[in-house]
């Protein structure tokens, strides 16, 4: 057990929990999103307001960290929880899902991943070992094991063999992370959509043991209904009294489908991204404040919304303000679509904790329904 990082679980409703994620740096309320930050900022927002809207932690990540501005560069600044003016939890992300993605001329061994920047072209190396001393380095409040994600879709054997060295990666994180206590260190289930691989991967990193366990792998291209149908069975092969968490979703209905079927903590760049392209969630479906027929409406983006872009500003003024590509644009439209992804997940710990999900659930999908926006 991990001195001074706790998981406490205080209600479920079907598969669905609530609880709290207890580190020193404070707590985590779950279900709980996780803002994007991976340059040491979430984009176009200050940290405080990043709070305000409700976030508890923040998500960072090893790879774009360790390329701009350099682990050891923040180190040395007193780490990334200063350096970024977040005081708060950070968990930080391995590595090796963005090399996968973002990062040109790959070449993956047994050893780890080399492969050259996207920013400049450099040679780098990741290792599970150097992962774990990047993410040390940065002074991350939960460390995520290093691990490889297949493209899907990806032939069973390639799932199975992508599975298997993550699983030895895990074992050689958990190795090198050591005993560190008040950080926490989560595995990472792979697997694809195999029932058999994902049960093999659950067990295989329950056996090496870990403080949390994060679904990988998912997300990827197979669909939302591919996606539940794996959730569907993959969480009861994690232990309850560990936080689950699900890597890089989603939409709206992604997370309220994640939660229902027992997941604790998700992230994504979803309502950030979108702030910057125009793209507004609400209650009732999502809005492209863009389009010119909002450029006379004296209304909010949604009149329920106490967020300031809902409080304080018409849809036609961030309608101009997009168009006239003004910085305010992304603040305030950033503001308020990670204001609605914490009040999804604000009235789903309440609504768990009430014995009413299913209830919540059914009211969430029939003002999306509605339309009229
Ligand atoms: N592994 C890691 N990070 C991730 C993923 C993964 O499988 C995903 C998949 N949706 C997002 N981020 N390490
Ligand atoms: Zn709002």
């Amino acid at each position: 057990m991990t001195q001074g990082f706790a998981f406490e679980l205080g209600a479920t409703d079907g598969q669905a929990r609530t609880g709290v994620i207890r580190t020193p740096r404070g707590d985590v309320r779950t279900p709980a999103f996780m803002p994007v930050g991976t340059a040491a900022t979430v984009k176009a927002m200050m940290p405080e307001s990043v709070h305000e809207t409700g976030a508890d932690i923040l998500l960072g990540n090893t790879y774009h960290l360790m390329l701009r501005p350099t682990a050891e560069r923040i180190d040395a600044l007193g780490g990334l929880h200063r350096f970024m003016n977040w005081e708060r939890p950070i968990l930080t992300d391995s590595g090796g899902f963005q090399v996968m993605s973002l990062a040109g001329l790959r070449k993956l061994t047994e050893a780890g991943v080399t492969f050259k920047s996207h920013i400049d072209g450099s040679k780098h190396e990741l290792t599970p070992e150097r992962s774990m001393e990047i993410q040390r380095l940065l002074g991350s409040d939960i460390v995520m094991c290093f691990d490889e994600c297949p493209a899907l879709p990806a032939s069973d054997d390639e799932v199975a063999r992508a599975m298997r060295l993550s699983m030895r990666w895990a074992a050689r994180s958990k190795d090198a992370f050591g005993d560190r206590p008040g950080h926490a260190l989560f595995g990472i289930m792979q697997g694809g959509v195999t029932q058999e691989l994902r049960e093999e991967s659950a067990s295989a990193l329950v056996e090496i043991g870990f403080d949390g366990y994060a679904i990988g792998g998912l997300a990827v291209g197979e669909g939302q209904a591919a996606m539940f149908g794996v959730l569907d069975y993959a969480t009861g092969y994690l232990p309850e009294d560990k936080p689950r968490y699900l890597m890089g979703v989603g939409k709206p209905d992604d997370i309220v489908g994640a939660v229902k079927r027992g997941v604790d903590m998700m992230d994504c760049v979803l309502p950030s991204r979108s702030g910057r392209t125009g793209q507004v969630f609400t209650r009732r479906g999502v809005l492209n404040i863009k389009n010119a027929r909002h450029q006379d409406d004296p209304r909010p983006l949604d009149a329920a919304c106490t967020c300031p872009a809902c409080r304080k500003y018409s849809r036609a003024y961030l309608h101009h303000v997009f168009r006239s590509q003004e910085i305010i644009s992304s603040m305030l439209l950033t503001w308020h679509n990670l204001h609605y992804y914490q009040e999804i997940m604000a009235g789903m710990r309440a609504a768990i904790a009430a014995g009413r999900f299913d209830a919540w659930e059914a009211a969430f999908h029939a003002q999306r329904a509605e339309g009229d926006i």
